[in-house]
C-alpha cells in the first residue's frame, strides 16, 4: 500500500541561518501525499493491517493521523474510522478524512481520552489500531532520518522537531541509530501542552498548535531516552513564539507549514543550537487555513478602476 510517500525536500533556510548563526535546513514533510509526515508510517501500518486480514483501521487523532489513515484505508479498500476531539482539529484535515470516506467521530473530549478509547476498542474487535503505538508506524517514519543523512552526506549536528504523542521523535532516533549516527535531538512542545517538559501528564492541554494538543504522550519513555541518548533536550515554546516562527517561515523562507510544525523553528530561535541544524516541518500550512487567516494581513478590496488599482497596488503611500 503506497501513495509514493517520502523523498520530501530538504531546503536550505538562508534567513534562519543568518538569524541563528547556524547552517539551517528545513525538512518539508508537508510535501507527502496527504500533507504530513504521518504517511511515512501509515504506508507500513496499513500494509500490515491488510496482510493480517483486518477489515478496518481505527485511530485517535488531532487531525493528521486521521487524514493519513483515511487515505491509505481508502486505497486499501479497508474501512477507516477516526476519532477526533470535537471542534479541535484543523479544517483541512477534517475535509481530508471525510473525502477519503472515513467514518469521522467527534469526541466530546481530548486526544488523550480518544487514544485511551481506541486502544480499548482495538482489544475488543478485529480492528487494526494505526496510532503510533503501532510499531509499524515507527518503522516507516524512521526513513526521514535516512533521507536527511543521505542528502547532507552525513548526520546533522542537531535535529529540531515538534513533539506531541512522541512517535515521530522516537522514529527519527531509531533511524539515526540504525545509521550509526548521533545528532542531538531537540524536541519542542507547546507551553500549554508540555508534559515531557513538566515531567507529568497535563490534564487539559491547550495550544493554538492543535496537532500537538496532547497531554499524555504514548511514546513517553521512548522519547525521553531519545533526548537523553542523543545529549539533546526537550523544551517548551509559547503559542506566541510558535505563531511568530510560523509567520516568519511563510514570509521570509517561502515555506508554509502548519502551526505545530513551526514549533521546531520556534524552539531553535528561542533556545539556539550549533552547527548544521535540520528543522522538521511536519505538516503543510494548507491544513489549517483558519489559523493562517486569523494571523495574516487582510485582503485589500478594490473597484475595477485604474486609479483605484494603482493606489491599491502601490500601497496608498
Ligand atoms: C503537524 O495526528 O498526533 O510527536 O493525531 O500532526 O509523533 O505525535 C499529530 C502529531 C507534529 C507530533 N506535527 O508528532 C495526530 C497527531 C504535526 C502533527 C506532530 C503531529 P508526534
Amino acid at each position: 500500500m503506497s501513495l509514493e510517500e517520502g523523498g520530501t525536500p530538504l531546503v536550505g533556510a538562508p534567513f534562519l541561518s543568518e538569524r541563528t548563526g547556524c547552517d539551517v535546513y528545513l525538512k518539508v514533510e508537508g510535501a507527502n501525499p496527504t500533507g504530513s509526515f504521518k504517511d511515512r508510517g501509515m504506508t507500513v501500518a496499513v500494509s500490515a493491517a491488510l496482510e493480517e486480514g483486518a477489515k478496518a483501521v481505527v485511530c485517535a487523532s488531532t487531525g493528521n493521523t486521521a487524514a493519513s489513515a483515511a487515505a491509505y484505508a481508502a486505497r486499501a479498500g479497508l474501512r477507516g474510522v477516526v476519532i477526533v476531539p470535537e471542534g479541535k482539529i484543523a479544517t483541512g484535515k477534517l475535509a481530508q478524512a471525510l473525502m477519503h470516506g472515513a467514518r469521522v467521530i467527534a469526541l466530546r473530549g481530548n486526544f488523550d481520552q480518544a487514544l485511551e478509547l481506541v486502544r480499548e476498542l482495538a482489544k475488543r474487535h478485529p480492528i487494526a489500531l494505526v496510532n503510533s503505538v503501532n510499531d509499524y508506524r515507527i518503522e516507516g517514519q524512521k526513513t526521514g532520518a535516512f533521507e536527511v543523512c543521505e542528502e547532507l552526506g552525513e548526520a546533522p549536528d542537531v535535529l529540531c522537531i515538534p513533539v506531541g504523542n512522541a512517535g515521530n521523535v522516537t522514529a527519527w532516533w531509531r533511524g539515526f541509530q540504525e545509521d550509526g549516527v548521533r545528532p542531538r535531538l531537540h524536541g519542542y512542545q507547546a507551553a500549554g501542552a508540555a508534559p515531557l517538559v513538566e515531567g507529568a501528564p497535563v490534564e487539559q492541554p491547550e495550544t493554538v498548535a492543535s496537532a500537538i494538543r496532547i497531554g499524555n504522550p504514548a511514546r513517553w519513555e521512548d522519547a525521553m531516552s531519545a533526548f537523553t541518548g542523543s545529549r539533546g533536550e526537550v523544551r517548551a515554546v509559547t503559542d506566541e513564539e510558535i505563531l511568530e516562527a510560523y509567520s516568519l517561515l511563510g514570509s521570509r523562507e517561502g515555506v508554509f507549514c502548519e502551526p505545530a510544525s513551526a514549533a521546531s523553528v520556534a524552539g531553535l530561535l528561542r533556545y539556539g543550537a550549533e552547527g548544521r541544524v535540520v528543522c522538521v516541518l511536519t505538516g503543510h500550512g494548507l491544513k489549517d487555513p483558519q489559523t493562517a487567516m486569523n494571523r495574516a494581513a487582510s485582503v485589500i478590496p478594490c473597484e475595477p478602476d485604474i486609479e483605484q488599482v494603482e493606489t491599491a497596488v502601490m500601497g496608498g503611500g
